[in-house]
């Protein structure tokens, strides 16, 4: 649009405005840990005032006398919106101020931060010194002792200044005043909470005369031969030692020598130092090549499985100003959960993580920060990665990110950003990366044609696409040469299986895709943690908090929430769910015959590491156990195994194998005996001799109808008692309160089911009684279970028969009417006192599954409160359902209570609220225990999770159509 001849000229752009990066500051130079040169760090509490604009001329807090003692205090790295000034606000897309690049709203919070240091009394008297600060959101002007240093744009980027000539031994005063929106804030556009603040570390470091500007250090593997090639490069110039390869080098000259490869599985690391005139510089070296061989991504030579995950800094307090050991916990909690690779979505963790990912062992992609996605609300137009003026800023960050990183074995790939559109910015980017580090890979998603790529990558591709890219035989690009290049190309799923409240469901099919096809190399589940924020209620008790919460005008809701971790950082049961699908060993066999199938899948590692167990177990119960003996098989051998004679026992009832893989000592990341994988196999159940008891007969009296254990209204025929425990219910139940994938994202083309659930009034369902029988030995209720407003209904006939102490409820169903959508769920739902507050079950467990998310679960006996089977999802949903169980016992403290048996196996839930008030409840604080009842789910079926809050849903063989169906349970009173 152009401007109309009334207008005023556009004012004059302030430097927060400004395109370019910024200035003042020093060329990026690599990260390391440590040096001999002294470092101050500058982390701590420093003095804190917000402006509610940025246009505040006044920098008198710069100068040394200033008086800052009346302002707050912060504790720097942190955001300020979460230490009490301003709040946080969450958008996923959209550009929380009006598109008008670079132009940054009036509303413009600006903190002024400022810090008084001295100088240790050992900090050399000569030598020149840097100010870095690891990651400041979103633009900074920098002060030290009154002298203006300059000012940066790139939120999560390293910024260095030249301070040397202005540091005195005491008395230092650093000013730093943060604009929360700049020009760089159109880059910055990821879905994630707008967090402005000084959130990662802010140093001094004595520069020596003679110290290492930079280094960069080429640790290739050649698997042919199995030797390493090292090159340091380093300026200045200087010596390399490798002791344990006996290595002495100058930079820049070449050696090799006989080593261990790095891998993500073996994270093989040398240690050596870089001396120079003035420094030494630890180094730790991994020696690896990556490369793209025959269409296949590989390192050193083998085809690698990205077992990953896309990974935002999170920590619910902190925001993304995270901690050294909230680093580690997520590595090895990835590494616990099988996952092997990290995007580092959507911008450069904190350096100190990919030191961990180098020692730990995970594969890494190295995303730039840099996303442009709230363009799309615009068409595009004006999208920085497709105007020249933006290209600087576009370089700088890249090679602020290329350059700090460069020396981490862990990192194969370089990503140019995440949802920018196309743009010949971005080729430029992968140009400049292409030509300063040749030996990683460049990833970006954002352009089908992968002209600047050296993969084909995409996000939240269904699994029949998947499927056709594996076979090469995907929708061709219009362009014939680039669509040949890109046919060529291997092909990973930067973002897969959305993680959003329950789910993701179809993990299972993807991982199958991947083991088949290998074109298709993995994918990384979004996200890894659920960015929810740690709130209390007036009354004290703690919840996570999501868009809106803070009262902001545009926000995204809880698509905030889409973690395999809880905010808190507990696994979710889709982590648990993922750990058992990536398995890098598989078990399988045929527990009749005896025998089991061992496939190593690791891409690198052998089986020594592992130790192997069998159990038998007869209904839940460990009959024998022992050691397996499986050969340490190389990766991607197998090995066919004989099973152990089962024991002789008179037992009768369920039996089956139980196998599984531990380490076998303590590695970086899990104790020995932490389990990698495992199996079940079913062995031959010798049934119990059938117990013939004779069937009791209903008699009515006084109103109520009696059947063995059962009391029953005459009038409803509704059960209200079983033996002495009232008891509400049975009666049909198909309604769930809906999950984030249920409900799924607004712009899916697929239906939702959600919504149509909503709309056909399955949560309103009416239960018309239409004839209570009995005969001799049966009482029959007949009913028509319907919405409002359709003739759509389900025709129920309730059964009942019983011996003295047990009662059996056989249920039918005939759908009436064009059903045209699959049922949420299909059972009945009781309700119990509130007191059989302990439930105890055989089958699956110990977490919740449904259709499409069950490979966790496995067979036993399990036991928990009903308070603990509950899956606190950051926005309540349905939660907690255990899969194929056989029977479940529900007790209170006394041991009175009441079993269920499930013929065939049934869906079990237990809670103390109803579907209806976990539908409504908005946080988990809002889910109030009734104080008289649980009420449970026997659930014949559940429809599928799917992945549709951004992916796709629920594939056809996890659907729950609604078809005729019958079911049965016993019920028996105990204690
Ligand atoms: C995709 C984004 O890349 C990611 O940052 C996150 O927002 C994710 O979706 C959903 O949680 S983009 C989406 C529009 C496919």
């Amino acid at each position: 649009m152009s401007r109309s001849p009334d207008q005023q000229p556009a004012p004059a752009l302030r430097y927060y405005e400004d395109v370019s990066p910024g200035g003042g500051t020093l060329p990026p130079r690599a990260w390391h840990a440590a040096s001999s040169a002294p470092r101050l760090s500058l982390n701590g509490i420093w003095r804190f005032r917000l402006a509610p604009s940025a246009d505040a001329e006044d920098d008198s807090f710069a100068r040394p006398g200033y008086d800052a003692s009346g302002w707050d205090e912060l504790a720097v790295p942190g955001h300020w919106v979460l230490q009490g000034h301003g709040s946080p606000a969450y958008t996923n897309t959209g550009y929380p101020f009006p598109v008008d690049p670079p132009r940054t709203p009036d509303e413009n919070p600006t903190g002024d931060h400022r810090r008084v240091f001295d100088l240790p009394v050992d900090w050399p008297a000569a030598g020149a010194a840097t100010l870095r600060f690891e990651g400041v959101e979103s633009c900074a002007r920098v002060w030290l002792n009154g002298t203006e240093l300059g000012t940066f744009q790139g939120s999560r980027l390293p910024h260095e200044f030249a301070v040397g000539h202005l540091l005195r031994p005491r008395g230092n005063v650093l000013a730093v005043r943060v604009h929360q929106w700049s020009a760089g804030s159109y880059l910055e556009d990821q879905d994630q909470w707008w967090l402005p603040g000084i959130f990662r570390d802010v140093t001094v470091e004595h520069r020596p005369e003679g110290a290492v500007r930079d280094v960069f250090v080429h640790a290739s593997y050649d698997h042919t031969t199995g030797t390493g090639t090292l090159r340091v490069d380093a300026e200045p110039g200087g010596r390399v030692s490798v002791p344990e390869l006996g290595l002495e080098l100058a930079t820049g000259e070449r050696a090799t020598a006989p080593v261990e490869p790095w891998t993500a599985e073996t994270p093989r690391l040398y240690a050596a130092e870089l001396t120079t005139a003035g420094e030494r510089v630890p180094l730790r070296l991994g020696f690896r090549t990556v490369a793209v061989e025959g269409g296949l991504l590989t390192v050193n030579g083998r085809r690698v499985l990205l077992r990953g995950v896309n990974r935002h800094e999170f920590h619910p307090e902190r925001g993304r100003a995270l901690d050294p050991e909230t680093m580690r916990r997520d590595v090895e909690l990835m590494k616990q959960h099988n996952i092997n690779a990290v995007r580092t979505s959507h911008y450069p963790p904190h350096p100190a993580f990919l030191d961990l990912c180098d020692e730990l062992g995970l594969w890494v992609i190295d995303e730039c920060d840099l996303e442009t996605h709230g363009f799309h609300a615009v068409g595009w137009r004006g999208n920085p990665v497709d105007d020249d003026r933006w290209t600087p800023a576009l370089l700088d960050r890249a090679a602020r990110m290329v350059e700090r990183d460069k020396n981490h074995p862990s990192v194969i790939m370089w990503s140019l950003g995440n949802e920018c559109g196309t743009g010949r910015g971005l080729t430029a980017m992968a140009r400049w990366i292409r030509e300063r580090d040749p030996d990683r890979l460049v990833h970006y998603e954002g352009d089908l044609s992968c002209r600047d790529t050296d993969v084909y990558s995409r996000m939240y591709a269904p699994h029949e696409e998947v499927e056709r890219i594996g076979r090469r035989a995907e929708t061709p690009l219009l362009d014939r040469e680039l669509g040949e290049r890109r046919d060529r190309l291997p092909f990973i799923l930067c973002e897969y299986a959305h993680a959003m409240g329950n789910g993701p469901g179809g993990l299972t099919e993807y991982q199958r895709l991947f083991e088949t096809h290998e074109r298709c190399q993995g994918g990384f589940v979004w996200e890894w943690i659920d960015h929810g924020l740690a709130r209390r209620t007036p009354d004290g008790r703690r919840y996570f908090a999501y868009g809106g919460d803070f009262g902001e005008e545009l926000h995204d809701g809880n698509f905030v929430c889409d973690g395999l971790l809880f905010p808190d950082r507990t696994p979710s049961p889709g982590l648990v769910e993922y750990k058992k699908v990536i398995e890098p060993v598989l078990i399988e066999g045929d527990g009749a015959a005896g025998t089991a199938r061992v496939v190593n899948r690791h891409d690198f590692a052998d089986l020594s590491g592992l130790a192997f167990t069998w159990s038998y177990e007869v209904d839940g119960e460990t009959l024998a156990a022992g050691e397996w003996e499986v050969p340490p098989l190389s990766a991607g051998a197998a090995a066919d195994l004989k099973l152990p004679d089962p024991p002789v026992t008179e037992r009768t009832g369920e039996a089956q194998w139980t196998l599984r893989a531990r380490l076998a000592s303590d590695t970086a990341w899990a104790a020995a005996g932490h389990e990698v994988a495992w199996a079940r196999l079913p062995a031959p159940n010798r049934p119990p001799a059938p117990v013939i008891a004779a069937a009791a007969a209903p008699r009515r009296a006084d109103g109520r109808i009696t059947l063995g254990p059962g009391a029953f209204d005459a009038a409803t025929g509704a059960l209200t008692a079983l033996g002495d425990l009232p008891v509400t219910g049975p009666r049909l139940d198909v309604w769930r309160a809906p999950t984030d994938n249920d409900n799924g994202a607004p712009w899916q083309p697929e239906e939702r089911y959600g919504p149509i659930w909503r709309g056909l009034g399955l949560h309103r369902m009416r239960h018309r009684v239409d004839a209570v029988e009995t005969t001799d030995t049966t009482l029959t209720v007949r009913s028509r279970v319907a919405p409002a407003a359709t003739d759509l209904a389900l025709a129920v006939r309730y059964r009942w028969t019983a011996t003295a102490d047990r009662l059996r409820l056989a249920v039918s169903v005939v759908p009436e009417g064009d059903w045209s959508c699959p049922l949420p769920r299909l059972g009945v739902r009781l309700g119990v006192p509130a007191s059989c507050g302990h439930a105890r079950w055989y089958g699956g467990g110990p977490g919740e599954a449904y259709p499409d998310t069950r490979a966790a679960a496995r067979v036993a006996r399990w036991e928990l409160s009903v308070d603990a089977m509950q899956t606190p999802y950051v926005r309540p949903q349905e939660n907690g359902a255990r899969a194929d169980v056989r029977w479940a016992e529900l007790t209170e403290p006394s041991g009175r209570g009441l079993r269920i048996e499930g013929q065939p196996v049934f869906w079990f839930t237990a809670r103390r609220w109803t579907s209806e008030r976990l539908e409504a409840a908005e946080h988990t604080p809002d889910l109030l225990p009734s104080p008289d009842t649980v009420w449970v789910n026997l659930d014949h079926g559940q429809h599928g999770i799917g992945s549709q809050s951004c992916g796709p849903g629920v594939l056809p063989e996890y659907r729950l159509e609604a078809a005729p169906a019958e079911f049965s349970f016993t019920f028996s009173t105990l204690g």
